[in-house]
């Protein structure tokens, strides 16, 4: 093999897209009731969809498939707070993406729900309309990146008080990856509190091209 034929291989395969990892809390089950994505969810109060792992767990998938998600007095849970966590995220980040199944939000007729990432603010005054779901994706901005390295973590809540919009969420995931590069549908998904790899593609790249330094170093040493 030529040693440029073999140096524009290992080019290639430095620049190839990489994969995205994907966290998911809750399922991606259409709300325990098969509803497809941005479609209409056919709730009364009180709905519990949630399967016995959702309804024990503690990351916020306790606050999946329900109507509304947090609503004192008038669905199954009892605050006015949802909140997920994902954990075990390494300090490597460069990009990344959020994604929720939501529906039922009505932030001009109730009030907007106010969530944050880290406790960093996010603009979440959407107006759906009664019972549409859609499911909604957004790129980590810098501040959240910076604030997932320092911790290693990030926490999502979803703030009810002072509003009075029921909602629900079917699921919340997290990638790795920008959400152009992100299929939650067929991304390999990781269990909540798996690490991630964030091996960003720029040190997969000096990776490869370091395997193919010393290997091209080898082939001429032994004048293969
Ligand atoms: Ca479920
Ligand atoms: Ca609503
Ligand atoms: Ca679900």
């Amino acid at each position: 093999m030529k040693t440029r034929v073999l140096f524009a291989i290992l080019f290639t395969l430095a620049a190839a897209p990489a994969w995205s990892d994907v966290i998911i809390i809750g399922d991606n089950d259409g709300y325990g009731a098969g509803v497809p994505d941005n479609g209409n969810h056919p709730f009364n109060a009180g709905y519990d969809g949630r399967s016995d792992d959702e309804k024990a767990a503690t990351n916020g998938a306790q606050f999946t498939d329900t109507y509304s998600t947090a609503h004192p007095g008038f669905g199954p849970q009892p605050g006015e707070v949802a909140t997920f966590i994902f954990e075990n995220l390494g300090t490597g980040w460069t990009e990344g993406s959020m994604w929720f199944d939501m529906a039922d939000f009505q932030a001009s007729t109730f009030g907007p729900l106010i969530t944050t990432y880290n406790g960093i603010e996010q603009n979440w005054a959407f107006n759906d309309g009664f019972r549409t779901t859609v499911v909604r994706f957004f790129d980590l901005q810098q501040d959240v990146l910076d604030s997932i390295n320092a911790l290693g973590s990030l926490t999502v809540q979803i703030t009810r008080a002072g509003s009075g919009d029921f909602y629900g969420i079917d699921y919340a995931l997290l990638s790795n990856r920008l959400a152009e590069d992100t299929d939650p549908n067929n991304d390999p998904i990781l269990k909540p509190g798996d690490p991630v790899a964030v091996s960003e593609p720029g040190t997969l790249g000096i990776l490869v091209m370091g395997l193919g330094l010393l290997l091209v170093g080898w082939r001429r040493r032994f004048a293969l």
